[in-house]
């Protein structure tokens, strides 16, 4: 298709970009990561969401060299943060199934140079699903060599809180779904406060996405959440600007 060839077409000539979207500690607003976001705007077809460029990348069985771009891009734009600084970024359900997925990560990120502490990496409850044995091999092996991981999208899709018990994750972050919610009904406010009271129990750090206005980031900090992100704290923003962010705020 042509959709398929342009996207092909821009990965070797490196016109994918990652954008950075901050991520905040609730109580005290400081900068303490960002989490990559791909983004693409084809001569052509404008602007293509990676709702729809990374699933047909993983179709077409091009996502390992789609995604390898980008995570390059992204670890080496965060060479020039402070150290403190993390960089979050999504791994596709395709990656999920590969067992080699876990070498590949570690080889792009060593030969970047940057801190594997630093890196945190996001999967999602439904694309570990498909192949739940190697999901699990491949965040084992991550995690040993000192990468995060952190369930994204928490709440949707298929659902199972077994997950959160068989698998060793670092982080949770709590779906937009239920925080754009949170100030207008109150069952999103108690599954809310229910996932930040069993992420508390369970030792995991608790991330609340898709903050859009200062009402829902104030019952966020009283609910006693740890971290937020959202277009109320800011929106993703190419490296240069996200460099300007880290002056401005950090
Ligand atoms: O930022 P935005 O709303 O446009 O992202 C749409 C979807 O694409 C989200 O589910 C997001 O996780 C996913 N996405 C964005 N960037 C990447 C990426 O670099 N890799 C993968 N696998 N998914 C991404
Ligand atoms: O699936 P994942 O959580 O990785 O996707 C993140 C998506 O959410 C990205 O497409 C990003 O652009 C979008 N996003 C980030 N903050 C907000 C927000 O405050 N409101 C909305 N509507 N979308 C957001
Ligand atoms: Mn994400
Ligand atoms: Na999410």
């Amino acid at each position: 298709t042509q959709l398929e060839q342009a996207l092909r077409n821009a990965i070797i000539a490196n016109e994918v970009e990652v954008h950075f979207q901050p991520i905040v500690d609730l109580q005290n607003d400081t900068v303490v990561g960002f989490e990559a976001l791909a983004r693409w705007i084809d001569r052509d077809l404008g602007f293509v969401s990676p709702a729809v460029f990374v699933p047909l990348a993983e179709e077409r069985g091009f996502i390992d060299a789609l995604s390898e771009t980008l995570l390059r891009k992204a670890a080496e734009a965060a060479l020039s943060w402070p150290q403190e600084l993390f960089l979050s970024f999504n791994l596709s359900s395709a990656q999920l199934m590969d067992p080699s997925t876990a070498f590949n990560i570690l080889a792009i990120i060593n030969r970047t140079g940057l801190d594997l502490r630093r890196l945190e990496l996001e999967i999602t409850e439904t694309a570990m699903m498909t192949d739940p044995e190697t999901a699990h091999k491949i965040v084992t092996e991550l995690r040993s060599a000192g990468v995060r991981i952190a369930l994204d999208d928490f709440g949707t899709g298929q659902s199972s809180l077994s997950r959160l018990r068989d698998f060793a994750f670092d982080k949770v972050k709590i779906d937009r779904a239920f925080v754009s919610r949170i100030t207008s009904d109150s069952a999103s406010e108690h599954i809310v406060k229910a996932i930040i009271a069993m992420c508390r129990g369970l030792e995991l750090e608790v991330v609340a996405e898709g903050i859009e206005d200062f009402a829902e980031a104030l019952r966020l900090k009283a609910l006693g959440c740890g971290l937020g992100q959202g277009y109320f704290y800011g929106r993703p923003v190419d490296a240069e600007a996200t460099l300007d962010y880290i002056a401005r705020k950090y």
